[in-house]
C-alpha cells in the first residue's frame, strides 16, 4: 500500500494515526465528500482538492473520499456556500470575497490594496489571524479548512484599454456578490454590478457588463479574453481562496476522520500554492501569445487614492485587526 506523507508529523505519530484509521476502516463509516468548485479541472484549486482526495483515499484504503463537482455544474459560489450550511454538500472552495457577508471580518481581506505583498498576505493567513478568521465560521454553519492562493486581481473589459484610472469611467463592471467590492468598482468611476461567477461569460457575452476583474488564471481559464479583450494589471485585489467544510457533518464525524480531513487540507494548501506559482506565470504569457492586449505599465497610485474612503468606510468596524495585520512583518 502506497502510504502519502503526513508533512510536519513525526513519522511515528503519522505511523500511529494512519494504522488507526485502515484498522478502524470496518467499523467507521464510509465518507464520500462531495466537494464544489467553479473552476474546471486542471485549475490549481480543482487539482488541489483532487489530492487531498487521493490523501485521504489513499490513508483510509478508500473508505474516504472527495467527489468534485467542478466547472460550476453546482451553480455560483453563493449557493455552494449555503448548501455547505446546510448540510446538503459537504465541502466548497470559495473566494474569501464571498465569506464576508457570512462573517463580516473576512471583509479586512477583501478591502483594495490591502496586502502588500504575497508574503505578507501569507503571512497574516497562514498566522494568528488567518487562524482566527477560520475559527469565527462555525458561527456561519463553516469550518475552515484552509487558505489557498489567488494571486492578484486586475480590470478586464471590451470597451477600452484601461491605462489610466479615468479610463474606467462609466464602465459597467462585474464583482463579486459582497457590497464591499460595488464600492470598490464605483470609487474608481466605474458601475460595479454583482453577478455570480457562473454567469459572467454570458454577461460578458451580451453586454450586461463591459468587463470584470479577476486573477489571469481565471481570466484565461474562463476563456473571458474571448469577450473581454483588454486586460490592465491593476492588482487592486489580493483575496484568498478558501475551503471549507459543512459544520452539520463535521459534527458527526469521528475525531480521527476530522485529523484525518485537517491533515490532508494542511497538504492540499501546499499543493494549491505550487501550482498557482506555476499557473499565474504562465496565463498572462498565454494570453499575450493569442494576440490580446495586456497593459502591465499602469501608474496604481491614483486606484490606491480613489479606494481610500472603501478602507475607511469598511476597514472601520475591524480598525483592529486592520491594524494587526498591517503590523505582520
Ligand atoms: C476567481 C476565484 C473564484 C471566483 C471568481 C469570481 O478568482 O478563484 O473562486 O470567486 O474569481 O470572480 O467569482
Amino acid at each position: 500500500m502506497t502510504m502519502l506523507p503526513f508533512r510536519g508529523m513525526r513519522r511515528s505519530l503519522a505511523a500511529t494515526l494512519v494504522a488507526g484509521a485502515v484498522l478502524a476502516a470496518p467499523a467507521a463509516h464510509a465518507l464520500e465528500i462531495k466537494s464544489s468548485d467553479v473552476h474546471p479541472m486542471g485549475y490549481p484549486t480543482t487539482d488541489a482538492i483532487q489530492y487531498m482526495g487521493e490523501l485521504l483515499n489513499s490513508w483510509t484504503s478508500g473508505r474516504m473520499d472527495i467527489k468534485i463537482f467542478h466547472s460550476m455544474q453546482l451553480g455560483g459560489e453563493k449557493e455552494a456556500l449555503e448548501q455547505v450550511q446546510l448540510g446538503a454538500l459537504e465541502m466548497t472552495r470559495v473566494s474569501v470575497g464571498v465569506v464576508g457577508p457570512i462573517v463580516e471580518e473576512f471583509n479586512a481581506f477583501n478591502l483594495p490594496y490591502f496586502f502588500r505583498s504575497v508574503e505578507h498576505m501569507h503571512k497574516v493567513v497562514d498566522g494568528e489571524i488567518g487562524t482566527e478568521l477560520l475559527n469565527k465560521l462555525e458561527k456561519g454553519g463553516l469550518i475552515g479548512l484552509g487558505y489557498m492562493d489567488a494571486g492578484s486581481r486586475s480590470f478586464y473589459n471590451n470597451t477600452r484599454p484601461i491605462t489610466s484610472i479615468e479610463d474606467l469611467k462609466g464602465l459597467k463592471i462585474r464583482v463579486m456578490q459582497n457590497p464591499i467590492f460595488i464600492e470598490m468598482v464605483n470609487s474608481m468611476g466605474g458601475n460595479g454590478l454583482p453577478i455570480s461567477f457562473s454567469e459572467l461569460y454570458t454577461s460578458l457575452q451580451t453586454g450586461v457588463v463591459d468587463g470584470a476583474e479577476n486573477n489571469p488564471p481565471s481570466y484565461e481559464s474562463g476563456k473571458h479574453y474571448e469577450v473581454a479583450k483588454y486586460y490592465t494589471l491593476t492588482e487592486h485585489l489580493m483575496v484568498p481562496e478558501i475551503f471549507v467544510f459543512s459544520k452539520k457533518v463535521w459534527d458527526k464525524l469521528s475525531p480521527l476522520d476530522q485529523q484525518l480531513i485537517r491533515k490532508a487540507s494542511v497538504l492540499a494548501v501546499e499543493k494549491e500554492r505550487e501550482l498557482w506559482a506555476a499557473r499565474e506565470r504562465k496565463s498572462l504569457e498565454a494570453v499575450k501569445a493569442m494576440g490580446y492586449q495586456v497593459v502591465t505599465d499602469i501608474d496604481k497610485e491614483p486606484f490606491i487614492k480613489a479606494t481610500e474612503p472603501v478602507r475607511m468606510k469598511f476597514g472601520e468596524k475591524f480598525a483592529d485587526l486592520i491594524k494587526r495585520a498591517a503590523a505582520v512583518k
